[in-house]
């Protein structure tokens, strides 16, 4: 299978920074892609091929053209308000998930205004990094498009929490969002997200919209981030109702617990009949994992893998969350093996 990446991601990087006094260790580094890469290589899984260009158009499918317009502008904004390069944070120093009401003119106003997160930092290659991953995940889908079976976009940062004009939870574009707006030109698209986190930007993205199935397992929001998204109930709305899916699972969840409720996603995506699948293929929910507290083992995700290849739906796998870096190109491998071929 074909694997999309650009090295363009590295200027996406900070030494660990102080929020409220406390020091804050950034798990989303450049060494997770790097490692991934690695074992994708070593694996031969297929060639590594550069994304192509799409332009802004199809991000501003899903994002706000004034949002786009400040990630790409915040660095500069941030060093002249301040005098001087730093990464951007948010001025709160708690989370507030509600968005305001009203966009302000002050860039100290549009700081907290554009994020509902206050640890994740916009850097000197933040804006540069997030683009070239939506075009990671958009060359991948005019793969899949063009006929390829299965492409896996390795993508960083990852995208599935990034809402339309809201960054948080390591995501500044919403990847797979996008890259499922352009598969919708040819017909519904399936959204399978299997990050331990909820996917909260994505859910929002295609609540309403009944081109789209959108199912999600993950940790339970009553103890795990993010939080105020992601129970049972949330069923969609309007002509996207009852194309929502949310499956929360309780902390520790092992291999056996997570396949039963897979099945049941994979049953309501075979019902749904997409013309194409995508999947948010994070690999925090791994036993191990820094920031996931499930207990997926290796061949767990192979079995993952094989179950999803086994919907025989044109594929496109865009890479999400995962921070025990030792693991995770194995666990990667792994899952992207049984789409080898297919
Ligand atoms: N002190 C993804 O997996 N909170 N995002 C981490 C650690 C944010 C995870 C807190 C977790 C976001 C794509
Ligand atoms: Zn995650």
């Amino acid at each position: 299978m074909n694997i999309v990446y650009t090295n363009r991601h590295h200027g996406h990087a900070t030494d660990n920074f102080v929020v409220n006094g406390q020091p804050i260790e950034y798990r989303e580094t450049p060494a997770r892609a790097e490692a991934i890469l690695a074992a994708v290589q070593a694996a031969r899984l297929g060639p590594i091929i550069s994304p192509t260009d799409h332009g802004l158009a199809p991000l501003l499918a899903v994002h706000d053209a004034d949002y786009v317009a400040y990630l790409q502008t915040a660095y500069a904004q941030n060093a002249a308000y301040f005098g001087e390069a730093r990464p951007v944070l948010a001025g709160r120093d708690d989370v507030t998930f509600d968005h305001a009401p009203h966009r302000p003119e002050d860039f100290i106003g549009l700081r907290d205004y554009y994020t509902y997160d206050y640890e994740d930092p916009i850097l000197e290659g933040t804006w540069d990094a997030a683009y070239w991953s939506a075009q990671c995940a958009l060359t991948a889908a005019a793969l899949v498009r063009k006929g390829e079976p299965a492409v896996y976009a390795l993508c960083r940062p990852p995208g599935h929490h990034a809402m339309p004009d809201q960054y948080g939870g390591f995501c500044y574009l919403n990847n797979i969002a996008i890259a499922a707006r352009s598969l919708q030109a040819d017909g519904p698209v399936a959204i399978l997200d299997i990050d331990y986190h909820h996917g909260n930007g994505t859910q929002a993205i295609f609540y309403a919209d009944p081109a789209a199935l959108f199912c999600s397992l993950h940790a339970d929001p009553d103890i795990a981030y993010p939080f105020f998204w992601g129970r049972a109930d949330e069923r969609g709305d309007g002509p996207g109702m009852g194309l929502n899916y949310n499956v929360p699972l309780p902390l520790r969840t092992d291999d056996a617990t997570y396949l039963a409720a897979l099945d049941k996603a994979l049953r309501a995506i075979t019902d749904f009949a997409p013309r194409y699948l995508s999947v948010s293929l994070g690999l925090d929910a791994a036993e191990g994992d820094l920031i996931g507290k499930f207990r997926i083992t290796t061949d767990g995700f192979r079995e993952i893998g094989r179950r999803v290849a086994a919907l025989k739906l044109p594929t496109v796998i865009v890479q999400e969350g995962g921070y025990r870096v030792e693991t995770l190109g194995e666990n990667a491998v792994a899952f992207l093996w049984a789409f080898v071929g297919s």
